[in-house]
């Protein structure tokens, strides 16, 4: 599995982010830690999945240290919190990972009357993370997969059968490096669900993402933006707002959903049972509630805020799919015992040949 993993130092990594010496300045006059408040929070969350000012602003505001580390699918955040002991204060699991995490015991509840804001969010989602009577995490942002490509190098796809015949694309296309993600567009280009269980169905969704595999360069996530905008890659499966950051440094790329429909998912910040500063970790979550901080994060990833408050303000906002949309678009859900069965699955389709 590619991982990008790396712990920054916020400030660090803001001041590389903006260029230099604003946030430098910032981070240096940082205020004194707010009573109450331990003085280190750490955040493991996805890769370019926050805005630029986002933690430097917090550090400022509220004197405490962030450690902030980055993954690159829910099956690594999940096999590094399984693993014991991870001192993360938050994470941001997907919808269908979010209950294997919480049925581990790994998660605490949110108390979502003591945050400011919460009410700012929009139903669709907040009801989306309630189990047992409580709330196990916060929306953060909403995605769906589709194709990101060139369209000044190659024609708009408009079918998942297009990374078995990429024609001249053969070897300039990607797919996530993700299992979920890939048995899922393949179990979709047959038009079975994206959480189909059955043997036979997985047996040939990986026949499927075999031949696909032929036609790749890599299975690579959000890393593959650079090569898209170099034009070395020319197609591939990716998110929405990963696909809008790269679009915002070449604008000949484009986003569409297969005609055979794909997925859509929320993404939550949870709170992990053993956090070592869970008050620290709560004045982060009232802060990224707040509409200015959200904003910022959905006008930096690209993706879907469900802020209310935050949209309203927000000049070009991710517009929430249409009925019509919906209709071909599907939630992921928990696997329960046939998780294992899809992790076999995607461990033949990577063991593969390639050619
Ligand atoms: N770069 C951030 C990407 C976030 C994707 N999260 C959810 C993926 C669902 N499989």
């Amino acid at each position: 599995m590619t991982s990008r993993r790396r712990f920054i130092r916020s400030c660090a990594a803001g001041v590389l982010a903006a260029g230099g010496s604003r946030l430098l300045a910032s981070c240096a006059e940082r205020r004194p830690l707010l009573p109450g408040l331990e003085s280190e929070l750490n955040i493991y969350n996805w890769s370019d999945y926050i805005g630029v000012e986002t933690i430097a602003n917090f550090e400022f505001e509220t004197g405490v240290r962030v450690t902030y580390d980055t993954y690159e699918s829910n099956e690594e955040l999940a096999a590094k919190l399984l693993a014991g002991a991870s001192g993360y204060d938050l994470c941001v699991p997907s919808g269908y990972i979010l209950p294997v995490l919480r049925e581990a015991g790994l998660l605490q509840p949110l108390d979502t009357a003591a945050l400011e804001g919460w009410s700012n969010l929009g139903e669709t989602f907040t009801e989306r993370v309630e189990a047992e009577g409580k709330t196990w995490g916060m929306p953060w942002q909403w995605g769906m997969t589709g194709i990101a490509y060139r369209r000044d190098l190659v024609p708009a796809p408009v079918s998942w059968e297009v990374f078995q015949q990429p024609g001249d694309a053969s070897g300039r296309i990607t797919m996530l490096d993700d299992g979920r993600e890939v048995i899922g567009a393949m179990l979709k280009l047959r038009g079975h669900s994206l959480n189909a269980t059955d043997l036979a169905l997985l047996a040939a969704a990986a026949r499927d993402a075999i031949i696909a595999k032929k036609h790749l360069a890599a299975f690579v996530s959000a890393p593959v933006k650079g090569q898209l905008v170099a034009g070395d890659i020319v197609m591939s499966q990716l998110w929405n707002g990963d696909t809008r950051q790269a679009q915002a440094e070449n604008p000949a790329i484009d986003f569409v959903l297969p005609r055979e429909g794909s997925l859509i998912y929320t993404d939550y910040m949870a709170m992990l049972a053993t956090a070592p500063h869970p008050a620290a970790a709560r004045a982060f979550l009232a802060y990224v509630l707040r509409p200015d901080v959200a904003a910022g994060i959905s006008e930096a990833t690209g993706y879907g805020s469900p802020n209310r408050a935050a949209i309203e303000r927000m000049r070009d906002p991710v517009p929430f799919p249409t009925e019509a949309q919906l209709a071909m678009l599907e939630y992921q859900t928990d696997l329960g015992p046939a998780a294992q069965l899809w992790d076999r699955t995607w461990t033949e389709i990577r063991a593969a040949a390639a050619n």
